[in-house]
């Protein structure tokens, strides 16, 4: 008898191990950029300080659409901790913008850090297009931190048409800046900049995508080995790629690295850091207290094929968490 209760207090007592979570490992998807904070739409640099500066939109609580205001700015000395500097910018600190602060770039360049970014006004009528007033254009902001603050360095968008939104930013080994951008009819653009990123320097190019263009946001630039990938969601959904030896194409299309997940957008950027490549996206996520999934960042690492190749990646719980593979962390003085 004695044995038996004391077997039943020791059931008792390990059942609420056995029900709560495991503790999720430092790094560990989604990224911990604090609590009750929704990010999306993440663009990953490494700066001269040997960090890895996170810039993302900024979800509104329980949002239901993209009515966005601000961006936040997160760093990290090795993906398994993250500091979160808090609002890097904010449309209230346009003159000629106040809504849509979705997805942005950031650059270094010339000792100063620059955001760049879309913002927009007006309303969008899902039911009747004809009556929609939505208006959205690029801007970019200048601080000599990359954490900010950052401020309006045109005091207008780099240009009011043709529409645009969702900037990425490639500068080239031999310092030309290209803006790749998502614009009208869903198409994808490139322009030149000048020096100080506050001006376009050519003609918008339309690319050629090599026979198949689908549509949609969020593109993202990066060379690897003398070779360009243009990636970018298709239909808003799969992250595909596409290769070419120039930065302004034409593209040759390789085919989608990560299938959609549901219905819902996705939006990413890649970086090399600490000799391992990694993607940055965002994951929809059933969230405490909202009816429907938010939006959480995410990374995993990315793999190539000898062939230059993006291999399949899965969307992980553990992420980036293993930095077993990566090189020691650049001293940051
Ligand atoms: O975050 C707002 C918009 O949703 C972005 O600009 C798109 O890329 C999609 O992620």
């Amino acid at each position: 008898m004695k044995n038996l209760c004391s077997m039943l207090i020791g059931a008792c007592c390990a059942l609420p191990l056995l029900a709560a979570p495991a503790p999720q490992p430092p790094g560990a998807n989604p990224l911990q950029l604090g609590t009750g904070v929704r990010t999306a739409d993440p663009s990953a640099h490494v700066w001269p300080d040997g960090q890895l500066w996170l810039y993302t939109s900024h979800d509104q609580e329980c949002q239901q659409d993209f009515h966005m205001k601000d961006w936040l700015v997160f760093s990290s000395k090795d993906l398994q901790s993250w500091t979160s500097h808090g609002v890097a910018f904010a449309v209230d600190q346009l003159s000629w913008a106040d809504d849509y602060a979705w997805a942005p770039d950031a650059a270094y360049r010339n000792g100063k850090y620059y955001l760049i970014f879309p913002a927009g006004t007006g309303v969008k009528n899902r039911q009747d297009p004809s009556k929609s007033t939505k208006w959205m254009g690029i801007g970019v902001a200048v601080s000599d931190k990359p954490q900010g603050p950052f401020k309006d360095a045109i005091g207008g968008p780099l240009w009011r048409t043709p529409y645009a939104n969702d900037p990425a930013l490639f500068i080239d080994d031999d310092g030309t800046p290209w803006l790749y951008f998502h614009g009208k009819d869903f198409d994808y653009y490139v322009v030149k900049l000048n020096d100080d990123l506050t001006a376009v320097a050519g003609d918008f190019i339309k690319m050629d995508m090599g026979g198949f263009a689908p549509k949609m946001e969020g593109p993202w630039v990066f060379k690897r080995n003398g070779l360009y990938y243009f990636t970018m969601p298709e239909q808003n959904r799969d992250l595909a790629y596409y290769t070419s030896t120039s930065p302004t194409g034409p593209w040759h299309y390789r085919g989608i690295f990560m299938p959609r997940d549901g219905e819902q957008n996705n939006h990413h950027s890649i970086v090399q850091y600490q000799g391992q490549w990694l993607l940055f996206y965002h994951q929809w996520l059933e969230t405490p207290g909202c009816p429907r999934k938010q939006r959480h960042v995410a990374a995993e690492v990315l793999k190539f094929g000898a062939d230059g190749s993006i291999r399949p990646v899965q969307r992980t719980l553990a992420g980036i968490s293993d930095r077993s593979m990566a090189q020691q962390p650049a001293r940051v003085d």
